[in-house]
């Protein structure tokens, strides 16, 4: 049939699917968009022509739109996404952020960027970027470092071999992240004659592979020769819906369980196992069984510098690993035994092999001391009853007892997602929904939104600073048009508390992370004596005005009320509540490292510098 490769596209794009376990769902849900004149006349056009085929939503920033992309694959475990569509230039470089937070934490969404004229004749196109040295590199050539596929379809006919190649990407639960498809502007709108199959409904397999036999009895062997073993369960765990085999295990073995950002949710906070997170943002229990583990099993884990301590979590110079992972790059790490498999059916494949075997009685009882006793640090930094203002650990503690089990809570940058890594209390392995391999502050609403899309039975809370949300809030009025409710917590502590923090814990003083007039010549200083006026800024207003039904906290108590009530309002809720800067919550035997300068004429900082260097002489290779 004659189409235009953007009408080719678009029917393409509806016809395929993904099964896993005999499950068969769609891929590619609907297409978010802003338009320019680099797709209005293609993919927009086919979208307006064939409006069954694929749903049409409009965003109000196309970074955010990435974001609500990846918001929904994660939340349905990487098998079904959004497409992306965007006029070229600014429209098209605005999803570079987006693509790489995807692209990190190994999420699919296709990006579909207008391009320049592939014919050059009116060249330059309004936005084009001209190198002068170069004909064929446009802006959207800045999507490569950052994407897991990248092509440019300079004919119609092209587009047959790059969409069976992209999908072959997203669908790759090895490969799986940002897909780009360069789309010239003239391009989009030839036609050609494209063969009838390239159109048939199309089933994606998602496989489990398992790694070699001998490996396992190699890996079951380790195990059964550890005395202090200690499970690291990541991403995969969730993406694998291995979370059933994992309490299994963990049950039986006697093994205990320590998480990932990624991870957490792996098993519910109240199993006898669960450690909680580990590493930087850890918590005391998982990270003293780290730095004693002879052996750590790493399942879906890509061993991130948060979850390693900056490789010093790990003490017991014997210490080996074994880790489980869909990805060979990421099985090989730490020098450890490459379980190159899915999550669920090596677990299986282990545990078969475990049958029997326990960790010693003493071990059983110092993890579940450690994990009574940090429940009750849990339970006491919920009820700090701070004044004036209240603790952000607080607010966390209220939000956690009054959501639903079922509630998804959303966050990504900022102080939030290392106080709730270590604090919140996951009942349910789809209620935890961090993006911390980005860490991108402006994806909390926008991936929110993604998340309710997913799962609309679900309460969805956002977890968003004030930060955060000056950077990207506009998801708002989206959330409204989509009738897709969020309930927005905007903690509001007049600024970058984290990195003021980090900032005084390396010698410095807060600088540039406060909001506030300039005063003394200093802009955004904690420092004493730099404290400029206050800035004029309501941030609970500028939710009202984008449409938000917004409450105003001022206590813990009216907090609470609020969150009751927010609860029967349909449209998305902002709560804004303002918490203490400096009352933040304390890490547990960790350590991060941030390099500090060698050389200052200041004090504090040299003495940062001493213990950053103490620090380093913690750090191991695994290799
Ligand atoms: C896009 C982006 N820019 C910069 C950073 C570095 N950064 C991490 S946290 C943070 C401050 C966040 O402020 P806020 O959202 O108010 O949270 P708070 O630290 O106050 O808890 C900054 C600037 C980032 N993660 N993402
Ligand atoms: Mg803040």
């Amino acid at each position: 049939m004659r189409q235009t490769m953007a009408q080719a596209l678009v029917r393409f794009l509806a016809s395929q699917y993904v099964e896993r376990d005999g499950v068969e769902q769609r891929f590619v849900a609907g297409c978010f968009g802003i338009f320019g004149h680099g797709n209005l006349t293609g993919i927009g056009q086919a979208l307006a022509q064939n409006p069954e085929l694929l749903t049409y939503y409009q965003a109000r920033n196309e970074q955010a739109m990435v974001h609500t992309a990846a918001g929904f694959a994660k939340a349905r475990n990487r098998l079904a996404t959004f497409a992306c569509t965007t006029s070229i230039g600014p429209g098209a470089t605005n999803m570079v952020t987006g693509a790489a937070a995807a692209t990190i934490n190994r999420i699919p969404v296709l990006l579909l960027p207008g391009d320049v004229f592939a014919s050059r004749a009116s060249e330059p196109v309004l936005q084009q970027l001209e190198t002068p040295a170069r004909g064929d590199i446009s802006v959207n050539d800045a999507f490569i470092p950052v994407s897991r596929y990248f092509d440019r379809i300079v004919r119609p006919e092209q587009l047959v071999p790059a969409a069976m190649a992209a999908m072959r990407v997203l669908t790759s639960q090895a490969e799986t992240g940002a897909a780009v498809l360069a789309l010239p502007q003239d391009v989009q709108t030839e036609a050609f004659d494209y063969p009838e199959s390239f159109f048939d409904k199309r089933v994606w397999h998602i496989s489990r592979p398992l790694p070699d036999a001998s490996l396992l009895e190699r890996a079951a062997d380790l195990i059964r020769a550890a005395k202090r073993p200690l499970i690291i369960a990541g991403g995969g765990v969730i993406y694998a819906e291995a979370t059933e085999v994992l309490k299994l295990l963990a049950g039986r073995s006697g093994i205990p369980v320590a998480e990932t950002q990624a991870g957490k949710g792996s098993l519910p906070f109240d199993h006898p196992g669960a450690l909680g997170g580990v590493g930087a943002t850890g918590t005391l229990a998982a990270n003293r069984l780290a730095a004693n583990a002879d052996l750590v099993i790493g399942v879906g884990t890509r061993y991130s510098d948060f979850t390693t301590a900056s490789r010093t979590a790990f003490q017991n110079t014997g210490v080996r690993f074994v880790n489980i992972n869909v990805a060979e790059a990421d099985s090989h790490k730490l020098g450890g035994l490459a379980l190159t498999g899915d999550a669920r059916s090596t677990l299986e494949e282990l545990d078969a092999r475990l049958v029997g075997w326990t960790v010693s009685a003493e071990y059983r009882e110092v993890s579940e001391k450690l994990r009574s006793e940090w429940d009750r640090e849990v339970t006491r930094l919920y009820n700090l009853e701070h004044t004036p203002l209240p603790a952000q650990s607080e607010v966390l503690g209220a939000v956690n007892e009054l959501s639903e089990p079922r509630a998804v809570i959303v966050c990504a940058a900022g102080s939030m997602p290392g106080d709730l890594h270590k604090l919140w209390r996951t009942r349910d392995h789809k209620g935890y929904h961090v993006e911390y391999g980005y860490s991108t502050m402006g994806y909390e609403i926008a991936g929110g939104l993604g998340v309710k899309l997913a799962d609309p039975s679900r309460e969805v809370y956002v977890m968003v600073g004030d930060g955060s949300y000056l950077m990207m809030s506009q998801e708002i009025v989206t959330s409204i048009q989509e009738h897709a409710k969020l309930t927005i917590v905007l903690v509001d502590n007049e600024g970058f508390s984290s990195i003021g923090g980090l900032s005084r814990s390396k010698g410095d003083e807060g600088f540039g992370t406060r909001y506030r007039y300039r005063s003394g010549g200093s802009l955004g200083d904690d420092a004493a004596g730099s404290d400029g006026e206050r800035l004029p800024v309501d941030l609970a207003r500028n939710a009202e005005g984008l449409g938000a039904h917004v409450f105003r906290a001022r206590s813990i108590e009216e907090l609470r009320d609020a969150l009751v009530s927010a609860r029967k309002i349909e449209r998305t809720v902002v709560i804004h509540i303002a918490v203490d800067r400096y009352e933040s919550v304390p890490s547990y035997e960790s350590w991060w490292e941030v390099p500090v300068a060698e050389v200052s004429d200041r004090a504090p900082v040299r003495k940062a510098r001493e213990e950053h260097e103490r620090a380093l002489a913690r750090r191991r290779w695994h290799v």
